[in-house]
């Protein structure tokens, strides 16, 4: 009896493994949404009778492995090799020129082009079929053991296909979109936290994490695109491995490839995928070149660091070079003081770039900046330009040091710079560069969400001295703001009444907007859930919180400091008597949503699929791929498709992403 039910366990993971993939990664899925849940259900009800059964690429095993002391090392099969690089088409017709030399050929070769992803490489070691160990790249022979990190990559299959070899340790990339990277450096810099400076950073920083469920929140991508040690051999060219690769479950990008006959063609793609390169919802930087027979390529081999049959034909860079004509300082919510050089206006790949952040002090100490220096700019996709060196040589001894304020250079205050931070900060709290963008984060949208409270306003009350704290917009009246420039009576009713609204928020929102230094959207939810009050958090301890798993010494630091500061406590006071009752209920521990299933459908606004499911599984709740009847809520965001009329169809309660936030942070 119970070897049918392990039969049937097997085959429900295999079942599950293969929809999964079409639906994650082809984005085509073949089954019904309720056929798919029916299987999953299955599933976890087998794993509940016997939880022997239960192995560790079991479909229900995504998410959250405990953090991780350090990374141990793991030799790669083979070497990861890194690609000899080439910059112009001299070199690449050089390249051409020496694989002829060498294999003598009768006509032209044929090359197979790819794309060159600009992300973090790994290896993914796959033992009959089963992911077994990731690693990053290391120095090529070592690499970092981050196998649990790499497992919450839902693109990254925790089984193959079943004709996949005994042993395969595939290769791809990690990378970050552009439009991800973006968010999560908004909502980062919201937070008080250092931004990434680019895609690659972000894709890295998130993959090198301790704590695996950091990563898993992290919105990273896979494209694979070769393989080391492999026991099967039934392919003879480069596009033929990738077809494998895809027909075993993997990410690979064909689309984006192609064959070329001869160096011409070589060329020809490479000006077509430079053409297309803004157009990219990932950064790239250039396009890799490989030999496509695999017998030619074993016959070129290697050299002790590159293969002789590939090379990577890099773009040019988005670099120009252009002067600092001045350094402003900018003060932000946190007192953070962030140099920024104006620069004379340059076109750099068709953006003209007038400004570019100089980050701190330490960052002009290393790159040796002073005011009035020539420098070299680059632009990393849409990203902020950065300046990547100066040009000392160019230097006519007018160039002026860029001083360390003492004093915040808008309110006078002096300036502190904390042991261990690069950033100093103005200390200032009546500061009004920091009262701006405080006000300007407590209305946002993830925190306080008071529509339509934006720059232009916060500017006039600031002008007109009507707020010196964020307790004062519940106090404003109609005849404060008839005082601003063109308003109506029909506006100003609306923004009383939106912030009004505001009163009411769910407590996670309250402490989000608070702008407590590195608790964000997710922590402040986090942070809500275990002191389901204000007034409680305000008396946690060091110990109480850090006994809390996701919150490490800095965060609890932050936090107690932020309730011993007296101006913070009377601000609470103030908003407290103003009627602002953040919406509080019972602890929730992590069983707030024990039972319930959720599903996703369309764009969300304010956080990735993978942050909004896991917000669901924190809470024991379990988030699924497909509507049935047994779906407890389906959450819609924008161009909602299928699953919302499927929900609509069955009778399923559609919630909106606001609903969603309301849901979890009311109870
Ligand atoms: C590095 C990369 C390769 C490819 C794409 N992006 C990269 N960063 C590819 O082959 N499509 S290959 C490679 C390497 O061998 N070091």
């Amino acid at each position: 009896m119970s070897g049918t039910v392990a039969k049937r366990y097997e085959e429900l993971c295999r079942l599950l493994h293969h929809h999964n993939h079409l639906y994650y990664v082809l984005d085509r899925p073949e089954i019904s949404d309720a056929q798919y849940d029916r299987l999953f259900r299955e599933l976890v009800a087998i794993e509940k009778e016997q939880p022997e059964l239960i192995t560790a690429d079991s479909p229900s095993q995504r998410v959250g492995a405990p953090p991780l002391e350090g990374f141990a090392t793991v030799p790669h099969s083979q070497p990861m090799l890194s690609l000899q690089n080439a910059l112009t088409l001299g070199e690449i017709k050089e390249f051409d020129a020496s694989v002829k030399r060498s294999l003598k050929p009768s006509g032209a070769i044929d090359y197979f082009c790819e794309l060159k992803l600009d992300g973090l490489a790994v290896e993914l070691v796959y033992q009959k079929g089963r992911l077994t160990v990731g690693a990053t790249r290391g120095d090529g022979v070592n690499g970092e053991k981050i196998t649990e990190n790499l497992r919450t990559i839902r693109q990254i299959p925790l089984a193959l296909a079943d004709e996949a070899p005994e042993l395969v340790a595939v290769r791809g990339e990690v990378y970050m979109e552009l439009a991800d990277f973006r968010r999560l450096n908004e909502e980062r810099e919201n937070n008080g936290e250092a931004v990434f400076a680019n895609p690659r950073n972000a894709a890295a920083g998130s993959l090198r994490q301790l704590d695996s469920a950091v990563t898993a929140r992290r919105p990273l991508k896979i494209f694979c695109y070769g393989i080391g040690a492999c026991t099967e051999k039934g392919f003879s060219s480069q596009s033929q491995m990738l077809e494998k690769l895809r027909r075993w479950g993997l990410r690979v990008n064909l689309e984006q490839s192609r064959i070329a006959r001869g160096v011409d063609e070589v060329a020809a793609f490479y000006n077509e995928i430079l053409a297309l390169r803004e157009e990219l919802p990932f950064e790239i930087d250039g396009i890799v070149v490989k030999v496509e027979r695999l017998d030619l390529q074993a016959r070129l081999g290697v050299t002790s660091r590159a293969p002789r049959w590939a090379r990577a034909w890099k773009f040019p860079p988005r670099q120009a070079e252009t002067r600092v004509e001045e350094v402003r300082l900018q003060v932000g919510r946190t007192g953070a003081i962030t140099p920024v050089a104006k620069l004379t206006p340059v076109r750099v790949s068709g953006v003209t770039v007038a400004s570019a952040s100089l980050h701190n002090w330490d960052e002009i100490a290393r790159l040796d900046i002073r005011q009035g220096d020539h420098v070299i700019i680059e632009r990393a996709g849409d990203v902020i330009p950065y300046v990547v060196r100066s040009l000392p040589e160019k230097r006519t001894g007018r160039e002026a040091a860029i001083p360390v304020p003492a004093v915040c250079p808008v309110c006078g205050s002096p300036v502190a710079r904390l042991e261990g931070e690069v950033i100093p900060r103005c200390q200032g709290l009546d500061c009004p560069a920091r009262l701006r963008e405080t006000l300007k984060h407590f209305a946002s949208r993830n925190a306080m969400d008071i529509d339509g409270l934006g720059e232009r306003y916060i500017d006039q009350l600031l002008r007109l001295g009507l707020v010196k704290s964020v307790a004062d917009l519940y106090t404003l009246t109609k005849e404060d703001l008839f005082r601003f420039e063109r308003m109506g009576d029909k506006l100003a009713e609306n923004l009383l009444a939106a912030i009004a609204a505001s009163k009411k928020r769910p407590l996670a929102r309250f402490l989000h907007a608070l702008g407590i230094r590195h608790v964000g959207v997710h922590l402040a939810r986090v942070l809500s859930d275990r002191f389901g009050s204000a007034a409680a958090l305000t008396k946690a301890s060091r110990e109480e919180l850090t006994a809390i798993h996701e919150i490490g010494d800095q965060v609890a630091d932050s936090v107690v400091r932020f309730f011993q500061s007296p101006h913070n406590l009377a601000i609470l006071k103030q908003l407290e008597d103003a009627g602002v009752v953040p919406e509080t209920g019972e602890k929730k521990g992590g069983t707030a949503l024990a039972g319930k299933t959720f599903v996703f459908t369309g764009a969300l606004s304010r956080f990735t699929r993978q942050e909004a499911e896991a917000m669901v599984t924190e809470r024991g709740g379990r988030a699924a791929g497909s509507v049935s009847r047994k779906t407890d809520f389906v959450v819609a965001g924008e161009e909602a498709g299928s699953k919302y009329r499927k929900a609509v169809e069955l009778g399923v309660p559609v919630l909106s992403e606001e609903d969603f936030i309301r849901l979890l942070g009311g109870q």
